[in-house]
């Protein structure tokens, strides 16, 4: 039997599973062992995805792993000063302290982290060697930076006199409100990728909310919550407001519902309604999921308008608005 009929006799199969679980949305097949398109892609959230898609496509284009791809890729909005939520440069907590989350997951399931990590330009790569030479996933506070720099980090400082010179003008007016997330000011980097092998890895970085406590730590670097992945059957991602995508399990259950046959764009959707429905009336909070599929498909949905993604494959880099509510 030919690879496309074997792709369509599986996707009769699993559109039963989709009816069986009860899901409304589109059911289309999955793959697990095989890339179908052997094309390279990578996907990421935000504006900043495209240049960090076009450094992670120079390893993927070439042939490189994924794994190399996710992390080269995002540390070019970690080290852009004027991405004002990832890395250096990054909006500082009440205090005024830059504390940067992190995460790293490969084919294997292999993952690394760090959670408020101060003074380090690319808390990913410190994620990676957590990943690639400790028994561990997560680091945090004190002891990631310890780690960072017996790895050979430079200690930096990571709030700019541009950063700084914001946070003065508005800490007192901050001092009273909530943590912010909406429109104008979110800006993690999830990355998808899957390389010519067709192997998948993934990963996400940032500051975190604007004028979030001291220590406080949100979904992006918990696996399952700001990122997973299974090589398998697909990768996801999260941005928006972190309490809202842990209490979801978000990227780990947007990948269990491609694993049973649904789309990437309605396993993200399902997790938004499901966002939706413990938020009724909350109109100030944004989130977003962005998924890759083992056979190349990708999605993405959000509760706001505003989410956009870049994706690069052989064809281009280009920006595309998320659908949403
Ligand atoms: C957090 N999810 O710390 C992050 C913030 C974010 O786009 O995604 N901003 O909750």
């Amino acid at each position: 039997m030919n690879t496309r009929r074997k792709f369509l006799k599986k996707s009769a199969l699993i559109s039963s599973i989709g009816g069986l679980i009860g899901l409304k949305s589109k059911v289309y097949a999955i793959n697990p062992t095989m890339n179908t398109s052997n094309r390279p892609i990578v996907i990421s959230t935000w504006d900043h995805g495209i240049p960090a898609n076009l450094e992670a496509w120079k390893i993927l284009n070439n042939g490189g792993k994924a794994i190399d791809a996710v992390e080269a890729g995002v540390k070019v909005p970690e080290g852009d000063p004027n991405v004002r939520s990832v890395g250096f440069g990054g909006f500082p907590d009440k205090d005024g302290r830059v504390t940067l989350d992190a995460c790293i997951m490969d084919e294997n399931q292999q993952c690394g982290s760090v959670a408020c990590l101060e003074h380090i330009k690319h808390p990913v790569s410190v994620a990676r060697l957590v990943m690639d030479e400790t028994p561990y996933v997560m680091l945090v506070g004190e002891g990631a930076l310890e780690f960072a720099l017996l790895k050979g980090f430079e200690k930096e400082n990571l709030l700019t006199p541009e950063t700084l010179l914001e946070w003065e003008e508005f800490k007192e007016e901050l001092k009273e409100k909530r943590s912010i997330i909406n429109i104008e000011n979110h800006d993690t980097i999830g990355m998808l990728a899957m390389d010519v092998l067709g192997n998948l890895s993934g990963s996400c970085t940032t500051s975190g909310l604007t004028n979030k406590l001291h220590g406080r730590v949100g979904d992006s670097p918990i696996i399952g919550a700001g990122l997973f992945v299974d090589n398998e059957v697909g990768a996801a991602c999260a941005t928006g407001v972190g309490e809202e995508v842990i209490k979801q399990a978000g990227s780990a259950m947007v990948v269990e519902l491609m694993r049973n046959g649904v789309h990437p764009e309605d396993a993200c959707k399902e997790i938004i309604k499901r966002v939706l429905k413990t938020n009724r009336g909350n109109k100030d909070i944004q989130v977003g999921f962005l998924a890759l599929r083992k056979d190349g498909i990708f999605g993405a949905f959000s509760l706001m308008k505003g989410f956009n993604f870049a994706v690069q494959d052989d064809t281009g880099n280009k920006l595309i608005n998320s659908p949403h509510f």
